[in-house]
């Protein structure tokens, strides 16, 4: 190492689960470089949440807030308005975190939307920018590959006027995946819009990153890994769940989730349903869930919020009281490890995925947005490990076919089996000689090495 003390620059994404496994990269990299110091920018909401009676690494991460991009006094920061302050925003914080340390930023830590990371560490004579992709390797990808597929678009008009249902065969390890399971900022109609303009941005930019770091593993998505590595360096360092280097935050289970899988249920195996940190299905599609949870009398444990509760049908509560448990929030991770899981009904986000993944479970996927239809397409006919709800919403009929499916089929069994292994296979990754740690240690040299 050049210096006796680097400070890194870490710059996280401040909505949905994006700079809480940010954090968790952090304090890995920072048990293995005890000279770094990190100085972590997200906004106020985001850093109380993450950093609220709790001191990271032992005090080697600092947080600092940007401004969000709401005028003062307003309550609610939309996507788009924190979008619209980016990159001021950070380039502020920065500085003024500079002119406190007394020492310019020696590496760039960035979430991969913040696409100005190379900018930065530019401006600062071309120190190391590494990127942090916090879904999977086929959507960024996909990315990488916008103006490819929009130019597909464009040359492939069927009867709607669109190619969406063209599968991209041309595209490595995406042959399973069709145009229209891209995801949406790939197809938007207005590239300049905030999101949209962000994300394009970050296909433009990040081949110029110093390295991609994936929580994801190499046995997972091989092909499209192979190809990402032909266009820059990656480090695929997941599960990061499984890392025993992880430091995992304590477990609070204020609704005792875990004593009520624990206690005797009916035979089958229970249903675990959640759909991330932000979404809710619609109100008709939380109807025809609770209905076919109900016809199937399947045990279920269901994260949903008092404004999704409130569709539920009139006296489903009460009628299900013996075999189901409704929750605000469930402690995700320890109930996908519990044996008495069987199913997971998910909107196919990344966190959630390789968690089911993780823990062995096969997947129900009714994908929403983003990342989320392509990596339910792999769940679908790549990996096999689960199905795509009938018709891509919820009624009771399409939910009972899939729980059918996965609880007592024949075709369930295997799905089973091949999650089982890949599970295997992500514990693989993890040990001392794995594809992932390997790719950490090797992150690890290169931040050592650019001191
Ligand atoms: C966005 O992801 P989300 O936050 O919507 O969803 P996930 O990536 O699946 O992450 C949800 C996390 O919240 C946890 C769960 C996951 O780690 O264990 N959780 C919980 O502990 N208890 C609950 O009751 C519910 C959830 C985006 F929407 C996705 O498309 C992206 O793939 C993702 C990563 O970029 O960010």
């Amino acid at each position: 190492m050049g210096s006796s003390e680097c400070h890194i620059a870490v710059l996280a994404f401040p909505f949905t689960t994006h700079a809480a496994p940010l954090l968790s990269l952090v304090e890995q990299l920072s048990a293995a470089l005890p000279s770094a110091r990190f100085s972590f920018f997200n906004n106020h909401d985001s850093n109380s949440t993450l950093f609220g009676g709790r001191n990271p690494a032992a005090g080697k991460v600092k947080a600092y807030d940007v401004w969000d991009g709401t005028v003062a006094g307003e309550a609610l920061v939309t996507h788009e308005e924190f979008i619209m302050a980016m990159p001021g925003n950070y380039q502020t914080a920065i500085a003024e975190a500079e002119a406190e340390m007394g020492t310019k930023f020696g590496c760039f830590l960035t979430d991969s939307f913040l696409w100005f990371g190379g900018d930065l560490a530019a401006e600062r004579g071309g120190v190391p920018w590494i990127s942090f992709w916090t879904a999977g390797a086929c959507s960024i990808s996909a990315h990488l590959y916008t103006d490819f597929v929009r130019s597909l678009v464009a040359a492939t008009p069927n009867a709607n006027g669109n190619g969406l249902e063209h599968k991209l065969k041309v595209i490595p390890g995406m042959s399973e995946v069709s145009i229209g399971e891209m995801p949406g900022e790939i197809l938007a109609k207005d590239l300049q819009a905030p999101f949209p303009g962000m994300i394009y941005n970050m296909a433009l930019k990040l081949p110029s990153a110093n390295a991609l770091v994936l929580n994801s593993f190499q046995k997972l998505e091989p092909t499209v890994t192979d190809d990402l590595r032909s266009k820059l360096q990656v480090f695929n360092i997941g599960p990061m769940i499984l890392q025993p280097a992880t430091p995992k935050p304590p477990i609070s289970d204020d609704h005792n989730c875990i004593p009520w899988l624990d206690s005797p249920l009916p035979a089958s195996a229970a249903v675990y349903l959640s759909f991330g940190s932000g979404i809710t299905p619609p109100p008709a599609e939380i109807v025809g869930l609770a209905e076919a949870l109900e016809a199937k009398r399947a045990p279920f444990l269901w994260s949903l919020k008092p404004h999704g509760v409130k569709h539920l049908p009139e006296g489903f509560v009460e009628r299900t009281k013996e075999f189901g448990k409704i929750v605000s929030w469930a402690p995700q991770v320890q109930v996908l490890s519990h044996p008495g899981v069987g199913a997971f009904v998910t909107h196919c986000g990344w966190n959630s995925t390789l968690e089911a993944i993780s823990f062995g479970v096969c997947m129900i996927c009714r994908p929403f947005y983003g990342d989320q239809k392509i990596n339910t397409r792999f769940v679908e006919s790549v990996w096999e490990i689960g199905v795509k709800v009938e018709g891509g919403i919820f009624t009771k009929d399409g939910t009972m076919k899939a729980l059918n499916v996965v609880l007592d089929s024949d075709r369930g069994k295997l799905l089973k089996q091949n999650v089982v292994k890949l599970k295997g296979e992500a514990l693989e990754a993890v040990k001392p000689n794995g594809s992932s740690t390997k790719d950490f240690q090797e992150l690890v040299h290169l931040l050592n090495d650019s001191f």
